[in-house]
């Protein structure tokens, strides 16, 4: 993991070397290929549409001889108090206030998170589509039918790892009688959040109780499973060819290895101390769903936020807790995972996931993977902090560790993942502290044979996303 920043950095100085070299007529545009990646615009990139109605803006592409539809879906944000979240809690365990953290969140009326106060597509709200759903550019001389006339919307997309790519999708309002969806009929991703109590507003407990789940997602590429806020324990992958098994133990968070005052499950349950906790959000597709919660112990404002998308995961964490010794945040896998090869950027040879231990260079990956029969997970993990952070990959494989697993099965087979070994200061604006820290994890579900070239393209991808601008556009 590298500070975002550092990317950043080396990623304009490599755009600017690309650039240097390419041909000044570029005759011929080639079209943007990530087909797992999405194209996010917000209101303010799009002036036309902004504070305008959400559900009458539909997405087109031009085929090179049709209009045809394509899903897009528009999610609202504002910026509201984790105190409303955790429906105006007054007064959490060990002296953190909730109420004094304002955060730009997913908006729903379906938990205490409450809808956005500006029902109409305001500069915040995020319109979404997959970049394989775009097209050629249109030629003009006609619009999709069911479209206001005059309220198109060209959008461009490049790549900035390729050279003269682009691909274009248009937006329309539709017209008062057309009958026409903004899914588009389609449905990419299936996320049935299934609170085992009942009714989220009803029967969730925010304060000092488990709050059992069996909530799935499902696509035509992988699954995932959680059965409590934090308890993440199902990754199946079914890209491809991929056997389908579930390779995962569960996603785990600790302060160090073998120390289990403090983890997932103690997040989620009073086992060791207060636990408080409450969802911002749970939201289903056509083009992704969103899973965000907030609420670690005495970090009741530590918010994570799944991102799902039919062949890719986003999953960011925000620490907002006192200050802390160290931190890790890993992926541990199940005996399932069997047979597999773990490999990271360092190490991109890669070694057999078997419960036998392995010699794996430390350091600060820019990529992890796991692929085998089982299909293939590859992730780039950024990291965004205001302070120095000493940090390295932990890997473990071993079926009858030397370390006190805590939680979770009682085998580390192929564990991975980010470990903090420094201290890290408190990042709880609550307690009048400025500092923060920022992770995210995006996962690609794939089928078999995943290789440490396809993992470099991706991390590459990462850094330099896809570009979008939208124009006014007449035919
Ligand atoms: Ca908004
Ligand atoms: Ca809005
Ligand atoms: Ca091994
Ligand atoms: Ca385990």
């Amino acid at each position: 993991m590298k500070k975002r920043a550092v990317l950043g950095v080396l990623a304009c100085a490599a755009v600017a070397a690309v650039a240097s070299v390419v041909p000044v007529n570029n005759a011929i545009a080639v079209p943007v290929t990530r087909a797992s990646d999405p194209v996010v615009l917000t209101g303010a990139d799009l002036p036309k549409f902004l504070n305008g109605l959400r559900p009458t803006i539909l997405g087109f592409r031009w085929s090179g001889s049709a209009w045809q539809q394509i899903p897009i879906q528009v999610d609202e944000r504002a910026v509201v108090s984790i105190g409303k979240v955790y429906n105006n809690m007054t007064a959490s365990y060990y002296g953190s206030t909730p109420g004094l953290v304002n955060a730009p969140l997913y908006t729903t009326g379906a938990t205490f998170t409450g809808n956005d106060p500006n029902a109409k597509f305001d500069s915040d709200d995020e319109l979404v589509f997959m970049a394989r759903d775009a097209g050629v550019a249109a030629p003009g001389g006609s619009q999709p039918a069911g479209t206001v006339v005059g309220s198109g919307v060209k959008v461009r997309i490049t790549d900035p790892l390729v050279v003269g790519s682009e691909s274009f999708v248009y937006l329309f309002r539709k017209s008062a009688l057309a009958k026409l969806k903004q899914g588009a009929g389609v449905s990419y991703v299936n996320y049935t959040f299934k609170l085992l109590s009942g009714s989220y507003k009803l029967t969730y407990k925010i304060m000092n109780s488990a709050n059992l789940e069996n909530s799935k997602v499902t696509t035509a590429s992988y699954k995932r499973h959680f059965s409590d806020r934090w308890l993440s324990d199902e990754i199946s992958v079914t890209a491809g060819g991929a056997t389908g098994v579930d390779i995962f133990d569960r996603q785990k968070s600790q302060f160090a290895p073998g120390y289990c005052a403090r983890s997932e499950d103690t997040f989620d349950t009073p086992i060791a101390g207060p636990s408080e906790g409450a969802f911002v959000i749970n939201k289903n597709g056509p083009v992704r769903a969103i899973r965000s919660y907030v609420g670690a112990n005495s970090g009741p404002s530590v918010q994570r936020t799944h991102i799902f998308y039919d062949r890719r995961e986003d999953i960011t964490t925000n620490l907002r807790v006192h200050a802390i010794p160290s931190v890790m945040d890993y992926f541990d896998y199940s005996p399932a995972a069997s047979g597999m090869t773990y490999r990271n950027s360092l190490n991109a040879a890669g070694v057999t996931i078997d419960g036998n231990p392995d010699s794996v260079v430390a350091g600060q990956p820019t990529w992890e993977q796991v692929t085998g029969a089982q299909g293939t997970v590859t992730q780039v993990g950024t990291l965004s902090a205001s302070f120095a952070t000493t940090l390295t990959n932990y890997y473990l494989d071993d079926s009858t560790p030397p370390i006190t697993q805590c939680t979770g099965d009682g085998y580390a087979y192929g564990q991975s993942g980010l470990y903090i070994t420094s201290a890290l200061p408190c990042t709880d604006p609550s307690q009048g502290c400025a500092d923060s820290l920022t992770t995210t994890r995006t996962i690609y579900y794939d089928a078999p044979g995943g290789t440490a070239a396809t993992a470099a393209l991706y991390s590459a991808g990462v850094v330099y996303g896809l570009q979008s601008v939208g124009t006014s556009w007449t035919p």
